[in-house]
């Protein structure tokens, strides 16, 4: 047998720049680089070995682990999960640093290859700098926090283990239904360790992404719930991007006249003036798509998981009859609200229905009417895009600047706080990959992290990170790799001053926005949004920290100075942060959908009492659908 005698670290990357996937005939590199910041539990072993061999696999320098994760999930989206990046990190808070990373990743079915350090197999150093000492478990460390949240986690404690747990970790990154984090944690000694690896180890591998469907016999049963439906709808989440199958679903919604409504994952699955197209759906979604929703007798799931958002957390659907019709490459997922499971690939599983459905559409009187709830959802959506709010401007206004001034191609890049809902209602969608919202986990700090991934996957579109100045403040600093690696991004910095969509929230739900409002202090007078004490006193300048960062920055008062600057963010080929102040108090309201969050049972306050009765309220419209 032909060996090459590596140390692990070095085996380990020859290997992965061997991965290749392929769909449809289409293959291309897996692994496309290695993002890390080193430390002694990498830097002599996958840092030397890096080192070595930069045309193998390139390094990426980032500024926070935590960062450098959701930058690969969101390339990893961005490229529909066929490629993605590897993680190297030292030991210790380097290696737990990727912990929400990871947690994103995979609750966002998104593959990332995670490579912390770890303690020495040997244990002869014990206890090595950063090593968790557990008192009862002498194979414990920090990398073990990651199993909950990686679909396939090992330690190589050995240098020949890598052959299995490579081969074991390229399996579940590239399997459609499984992907999403995973580590393999290399304890420091082993990194550097040889062996004599078999040649064919490196040979070059393609996996192959397959297009599963459902038996006949399912798909006929699918096909006779729609034909006897007369209100369905589809959802379509993330799975109908990924699976690259929105030509697919804009035929068959064409065709049959079935409606569609969008989840954060999924939604530009339809162009926003696509004849079906009702916008977002569920609790931030659009009048038009859950007065559809209250109604159907059909829902049609494809490649949605059916979080709380999307279901209204279960009020979204109040027809006594509805029954769920569920397209999934995860079984799980396709069972979900006691559905028809079609466990298949969406793309080849529309294409079956579709032919199986010929000649059937729906009724007339049903088209009619989401045609119309179209039509003057779309005249809200203006509405909201030109308030003339003053002095200060509405956040709505700032996203219909972003939206009128950005090419169909472009990306709009959000993640937490109040943005993610507005776009989800807001958004006018014209490119299947232009809207990329991570609201799985809704991350603070993914927005400018993940929008460097995307620009990474598709230097050919402008990316437009919309950030809240919360999220700002807690990760801002991949801005700088942005720079360095000459990915452009547009920053467009939304002050509210503060944690706005918490407050309203707060607010709501009678607690008059707590600690929500950056003038809070914890002794002395408040400044919480129940006193407006304060509040705006903070000596803070976001702009001017952006532009130590080394971002050229524009400080924008209104819309017109922010269209602007838009504007003139288009001629520069570096990374531009736009600073627009809003109005904290003028929101999007919500469009006859619900969303639990629980109120306290017992309280004081009146308020708190009013919005437990609201509570009760809501919980009443809950329904089980099993
Ligand atoms: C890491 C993390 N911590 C806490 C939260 C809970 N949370 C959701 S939105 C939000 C406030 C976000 O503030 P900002 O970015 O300014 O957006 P705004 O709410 O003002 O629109 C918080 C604290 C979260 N989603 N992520
Ligand atoms: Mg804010």
């Amino acid at each position: 047998m032909k060996t090459l005698r590596l140390t692990m670290a070095q085996a380990l990357v020859r290997f992965l720049a061997s991965q290749n996937v392929e769909r449809d005939g289409v293959e291309g590199r897996f692994i496309e680089g290695c993002f890390g910041i080193f430390g002694h539990g990498n830097v002599t072993g996958v840092g030397q070995a890096l080192a070595e061999h930069p045309d193998l696999l390139t390094y990426y320098l980032a500024r926070n682990e935590q960062a450098m994760v959701h930058t690969a999930a969101a390339y990893a989206k961005m490229r529909n999960r066929l490629a993605t990046f590897a993680c190297t990190t030292s030991i210790g808070p380097g290696a737990t640093n990727m912990v929400t990373g990871a947690a994103a990743a995979t609750i966002n079915r998104l593959p990332v290859l995670l490579l912390p350090g770890d303690v020495f197999a040997s244990r002869r150093p014990d206890p090595v700098l950063q090593q968790l000492e557990h008192p009862s478990r002498g194979d414990v460390s920090v990398n073990d926090a990651f199993q909950p949240v990686c679909r396939y986690w090992d330690r190589i404690q050995r240098p020949e283990q890598l052959v299995p747990a490579a081969l074991a970790a390229m399996r579940v990154l590239t399997d459609q239904a499984e992907t999403g984090a995973v580590m393999l944690a290399l304890p420091q000694d082993v990194q550097t360790e040889a062996f004599d690896y078999p040649v064919e180890f490196f040979d070059r591998r393609t996996w192959h992404v397959g297009r599963p469907t459902p038996d006949a016999s399912t798909l006929e049963r699918a096909v006779e719930l729609i034909r006897r439906a007369r209100k369905p709808l589809i959802i379509a989440g993330g799975g109908v991007i990924y699976s690259d199958a929105t030509a697919q679903l804009s035929n068959l919604v064409k065709r049959t006249g079935i409606p569609v409504g969008e989840t954060q994952a999924g939604k530009g699955s339809l162009p926003f003036d696509h004849e079906g197209a009702l916008g977002g759906i569920g609790a931030t979604g659009t009048l038009a798509a859950n007065r559809i929703a209250a109604q159907a007798d059909l829902v049609i799931g494809i490649g949605t998981r059916y979080s709380d958002f999307t279901t209204a957390s279960k009020t979204a659907f109040q027809n006594p009859d509805v029954r769920f019709v569920n397209m999934n490459v995860a079984a799980p997922d396709s069972h979900k609200l006691g559905g028809l499971a079609l466990v298949g690939d969406a793309r080849a599983t529309i294409e079956a229905l579709d032919a199986r459905l010929e000649g059937w559409t729906a009724a007339d009187d049903f088209r009619r009417e989401y045609e119309q709830l179209r039509a003057d959802w779309d005249e809200e959506v203006s509405r909201l895009y030109h308030l003339g709010h003053a002095p200060l401007p509405a956040q709505s206004e700032v996203l219909g600047a972003v939206n009128d001034l950005s090419a169909p191609r472009d990306v709009v890049v959000c993640a937490a706080g109040s943005m993610p809902g507005d776009l989800h209602k807001l958004w006018r969608t014209r490119d299947h990959k232009g809207y990329h919202v991570e609201y799985g986990y809704s991350t603070m700090g993914y927005e400018i992290a993940g929008g460097l991934g995307v620009k990474l996957a598709d230097p050919s579109r402008e990316v437009y990170v919309l950030v809240g100045d919360g999220s700002y403040l807690m990760m801002a600093q991949e801005i700088v790799t942005s720079i360095q690696e000459r990915a452009k991004l547009t920053v467009v910095l939304v002050d509210n001053q503060g944690f706005a969509s918490i407050g309203s929230l707060s607010r709501s739900k009678g607690t008059a926005g707590f600690g929500t409002r950056y003038g809070h202090r914890s002794q002395g007078r408040l400044a919480d949004d129940a006193t407006q004490g304060d509040g705006d006193g903070l000596p803070v300048d976001l702009a001017l920290n952006a532009e130590g960062l080394g971002a050229r920055v524009f400080r924008t008062r209104n819309i017109a100075e922010l269209r602007d600057a838009l504007v003139e963010a288009k001629k520069i080929d570096q990374t531009v942060v736009i600073y627009v102040p809003v109005d904290r108090y003028e929101g999007v309201p919500d469009y006859e959908s619900w969303w639990e969050v629980p109120v306290a049972e017992v309280a004081d306050s009146s308020e708190v009492k009013k919005a437990r009765q609201e509570q009760e309220r809501g919980l009443a419209r809950q329904r089980w659908h099993l």
